[in-house]
């Protein structure tokens, strides 16, 4: 049985919502983190090693970081293909794509949240008006980020989208807009939002 330890409304929601889509059974177990406002602390039953959410225990294996459990997720749960598996076609994109999440996007946002210049030919992201444009692209192609199957990619960059959606970190995009729409539309999302809680 998966356990997902999860902080109500952070980056585990996601999570739930994705095993909501596997069809997976699981269990939440509710952690304290460290906030920005330096109050909370890290809960030691939390195996991440820095106390960050998500991270699960699939029967005492370990998967933490949030590309790593995406995929660790849509392998084990086949049935439900929400992610080519190995030999099949879009694995190579599917890979990357969840890498460039943690990779790539998430720094170019952080970048812009903290004003600061991403070094060309140094860091290993770019600036996030050049990483946004690769992405929309991509989805131009879709409706989804491999195309026509929503897979657990669209579930990590559908809820980010959702969240910056109304904030000046994204300039506006109707691609971006009907992208976020299919994606919090879909009825596994809402079963998420109703069990954040924990
Ligand atoms: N790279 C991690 C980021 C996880 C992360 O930073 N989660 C936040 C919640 S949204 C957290 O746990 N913050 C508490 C802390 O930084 O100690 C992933 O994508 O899974």
């Amino acid at each position: 049985m998966i356990t997902l330890f999860h902080r109500p409304q952070s980056r585990s929601t996601r999570f739930i919502f994705l095993l909501e889509e596997l069809g997976a059974p699981y269990r939440i177990h509710v952690v304290t983190t460290r906030n920005r406002d330096g109050s909370g602390a890290v809960d030691p039953a939390n195996p991440h090693p820095h106390g960050k959410v998500p991270a699960i225990s699939d029967d005492g294996n370990v998967v933490f970081e949030s590309p790593a459990i995406a995929l660790y997720l849509t392998d084990k749960y086949p049935q439900a293909a929400l992610g080519p598996l190995p030999g099949e076609p879009g694995r190579g994109a599917y890979l990357s794509w969840l890498s460039y999440y943690t990779g790539v996007l998430e720094p170019a946002f952080m970048s812009k949240f903290m004003n600061t210049e991403v070094p060309r030919g140094t860091a290993g992201w770019v600036a996030v008006e050049e990483a946004m444009p690769a992405v929309i692209r991509q989805l131009s192609a879709g409706p989804y980020l491999l195309g026509e199957h929503f897979t657990a990619a669209d579930v990590l960059y559908g809820t980010t989208f959702a969240m910056f959606s109304q904030s000046l970190m994204l300039s506006p995009s109707p691609v971006i807009d009907d992208y976020v729409k299919q994606v919090i539309s879909r009825p596994a999302h809402a079963r998420a939002q109703a069990r954040d809680k924990g």
